[in-house]
């Protein structure tokens, strides 16, 4: 049996061709589903529709073999577990600072990042030598600036749209983001014919 991690949405709906490529078609479609494991094509082969966030933590303890999930989410994980063979170039952002478009005077003496990245955030600050008060957030993090909760967000962009849209300006360029196979590491030991084909597969279909 291989189990594969997926988030629904942007990853989800990007990945289906990869998987294909490999041979792997789902039996139903997890928007439409409520199903949390979704059987395919394969009897042997099974898909577990979960959080973008959790993906890394079910691949990296077993309970997934394979997963899919943005560069974001591994930095934030820590990647412990987890090997990771393939960008796969899809779900393409960057991860940035951004603060407010009209400059305020800090909030209080050190300056205030609000994020759900706290991980990143706090490895960036300190990398730059900059001292930070971290606010973790779980969604929704362009309102911080705004209402005076932090002076900068970490998030990810895209068009920029979204913080356009609030006041808010790009600041600083943290890391290009895109989706990552990642594989357990004893399942890639015990399971290596199955999953290194997969592998090869979804690889020949990225490039
Ligand atoms: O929703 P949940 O909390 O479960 O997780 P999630 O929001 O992380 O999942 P999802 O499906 O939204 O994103 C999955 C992955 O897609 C992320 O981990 C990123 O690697 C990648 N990705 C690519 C993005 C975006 N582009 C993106 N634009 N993830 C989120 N966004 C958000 C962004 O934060 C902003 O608020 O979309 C909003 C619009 O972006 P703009 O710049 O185009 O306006
Ligand atoms: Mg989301």
């Amino acid at each position: 049996m291989i189990t594969i991690a997926l988030s629904k949405g942007r990853i989800y709906k990007e990945t289906l061709p990869l998987l294909a490529a490999a041979n792997i078609v789902p039996a139903e479609d997890p928007e439409k589903s409520r199903k949390l494991i979704l059987d395919t094509n394969q009897d042997d082969v099974k898909l577990l529709i979960i959080r973008a966030t959790d993906v890394p933590t079910y691949v990296q303890f077993g309970a997934a073999d394979l997963g899919v999930a943005g560069k974001d989410v591994l930095m934030e994980h820590g990647g412990e577990g987890l090997y990771e063979p393939l960008d796969l170039k899809i779900a393409q952002c960057k991860l940035m600072t951004a603060g407010l478009v009209e400059e305020k005077p800090r909030i209080s003496s050190r300056l205030r990042v609000a994020t759900k990245f706290t991980n990143v955030a706090r490895r960036y600050f300190e990398s730059r030598g900059e001292q930070i008060e971290l606010i973790k957030l779980y969604g929704s993090m362009e309102l911080g600036p705004i209402v005076g909760l932090s002076d900068l967000i970490v998030d990810v962009v895209d068009t920029g749209n979204t913080l356009k849209a609030n006041g808010l300006k790009p600041v600083d360029h943290i890391a290009d983001i895109s989706s990552r196979l990642v594989v357990n590491k004893a399942a890639m030991k015990m399971k290596h014919q199955q999953i290194s084909a997969i592998i090869e597969q979804i690889g020949a279909a990225v490039a």
